[in-house]
């Protein structure tokens, strides 16, 4: 018997999944969200502001805490002397700084003690700037100076210089952090740190995440000598090496073994981005497949047959970890602007259902950006929505108005700043913890006047993580995993044709409102 087991450290939550591959069936999910679980390290929703609020962060204590908790829970769940192989993914562009420590604790870890305590002293900073971080303008200013402009480091890295991106994040830390910077070994990504804790090791960076840096050289898939010069000195000893999707790194450490009832000999393949894992997990690692996550950021994503770059430069190119690119734009505002909007009136999830049911599609005239923190596609640095529409809209005195506005903004925002990539989708794949919502789905399908359809496991990060790890190390076929695993739910929204001129319509409203940005 063959299990294998895919992990997902996301934004708000450490998820898991376990197949069984001899009989294609999901052994078991699992996930601790971090707000519920682990409180004390006072992140709600996964992460905490800095003296601004453009400077968001995350504990990686908090991230080693959940593992401990994630196979603590898995070990009552199923058998985990069955698992085989292991990958995952980690939410994009986050980074972990560790000390010359680092090296020799990863390869000793006690299973007597947790990680937290163990890496700890690793640590050379003490937090992690994540991607919600928009703090780095002016570095990416200096970065894009020093290259000789934008449009070079986008030729190079898939992006033009990006404020989340993890090498304007390495530049601010170096340039606030004079003593610290120095003492820093090693930085990894959320995927590598991870993966390196699992394996016992120091683990390498996919390209599908290494994309998401601004370090990495798309046509070489290594460090742009370059970039690196310009980001932080000395920065080439401190990276992790590229290594493509199917490279098995080691295999699990002994601390898993003893603690938690693994096997010996479980081969750990290299962890990914979430959205290049998504990309797996959704069965759309071949392009022709568009893919629409709602999770705490909403992203549209898609492999390309070539690589299409965003002239506004909002948008990606990552690697795809099945071998090419893939294209992806993101939204800061995704579930946490629906929820600020929910809770703003008290509403519940169903409540918040009920609005959209009880309300007509383009709310009446009534337009919302629902920015509520700062906004990456399109650029945007204040706090507040922008809403047009009659008094009681503006004054917020139209509460269901506001919920289905606030969907409608959404998604005619992201259809807006996904043109770019040429994709005129009939079928769209969504995943991601709004995606089981049916009315904010139609709205969807309404806007892109396209079919959506769900996939019946909806962590499909963490399902991406576990079919990664099966193809690649245990030579089991990507499309034979994708027709057992990949499989879609019954529903199937259809787009109302009717609504198409009324969205038509309302678009140019919100187009004019971006202008005003
Ligand atoms: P991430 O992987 O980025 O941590 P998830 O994909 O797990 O996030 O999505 C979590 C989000 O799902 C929550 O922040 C919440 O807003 C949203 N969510 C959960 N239930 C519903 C629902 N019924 N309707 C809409 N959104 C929901
Ligand atoms: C993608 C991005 C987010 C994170 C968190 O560029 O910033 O989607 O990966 O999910």
């Amino acid at each position: 018997m063959a299990y294998s087991l895919g992990i997902d450290g996301s934004t708000q939550s450490m998820s898991a999944i376990v197949i069984d591959l001899d009989d294609n069936r999901v052994v078991c999910e699992c996930a601790i969200n971090f707000g519920e679980r682990l409180p004390h390290y006072n992140s709600p929703n996964g992460f905490f502001y800095g003296e601004s609020s453009n400077e968001v962060y995350s504990d990686p204590l908090m991230w080693l805490d959940a593992i401990d908790l994630l196979f603590d829970e898995l070990k009552g769940l199923c058998d985990l002397s069955k698992v085989k192989a292991i990958s995952g993914a980690g939410q994009q562009h986050g980074s972990v700084y560790l000390n010359s420590k680092w090296h020799n604790t990863i390869n000793n870890l006690d299973p007597n003690q947790p990680l937290s305590k163990q890496i700890q002293p690793c640590l050379s900073r003490s937090h992690s700037p994540i991607w919600m971080d928009t703090s780095t303008t002016l570095e990416c200013q200096e970065i894009a100076q020093a290259l000789g402009g934008n449009n070079i480091i986008c030729q190079k890295s898939g992006s033009v210089a990006i404020e989340r991106f993890t090498g304007p994040q390495i530049r601010r830390f170096y340039k606030t952090s004079l003593e610290a910077y120095p003492n820093t070994a090693r930085i990894h990504l959320v995927s590598s740190f991870i993966c390196s804790i699992l394996s016992g090791q120091d683990c390498p960076i996919d390209t599908g995440d290494g994309a998401g840096m601004n370090l990495m050289n798309l046509e070489t898939n290594t460090w742009d000598t370059e970039l690196i010069h310009a980001t932080a000195p000395n920065l080439e000893d401190k990276l992790p090496n590229i290594v493509q999707g199917d490279t098995i790194v080691g295999k699990l450490s002994d601390y898993f073994i003893e603690k938690y009832g693994f096997a010996k000999e479980v081969s750990i393949v290299v962890f990914s981005g979430d959205n290049p894992s998504s990309l797996v997990g959704t069965a759309a690692s071949s392009p022709g497949k568009t893919v629409i996550s709602l999770g705490t950021s909403d992203t549209f994503f898609a492999a390309m047959p070539s690589t299409v770059s965003d002239p506004n430069g909002y948008g990606h190119v990552f690697g795809n970890p099945s071998g090419g690119s893939m294209s992806l734009q993101c939204f800061l505002n995704g579930s946490l602007a629906r929820e600020y909007v929910k809770d703003k009136f008290g509403y519940t999830w169903d409540q918040f259902t009920d609005a959209l049911s009880e309300t007509p599609p383009g709310a009446n005239g009534n337009c919302m950006l629902p920015f509520f923190s700062h906004e990456i596609s399109p650029l945007y640095q204040g706090n507040d929505p922008l809403l047009k529409g009659n008094s009681n809209f503006e004054n917020w005195r139209s509460p269901k108005l506001s919920i289905r506005a606030c969907i409608e903004g959404q998604f005619m925002n992201m259809k807006i700043h996904t043109e770019w990539m040429q994709m005129i989708p009939e079928i769209i794949y969504v995943t991601g913890g709004a995606s089981k919502n049916t009315a904010i789905i139609q709205i969807l399908a309404d806007i892109f006047q396209a079919e959506v359809q769900r996939l019946e496991v909806s962590g499909s990060v963490a399902l991406g993580g576990a079919i990664r790890a099966a193809q690649h190390s245990l030579d089991f076929s990507l499309e034979a995993l994708e027709e057992h695993f990949c499989t879609i739910g019954s529903e199937v929204i259809k787009p109302n044709k009717a609504n198409k001129e009324i969205y038509e319509k309302a678009s140019e409203t919100i187009q004019s409102m971006l202008l005003t940005l």
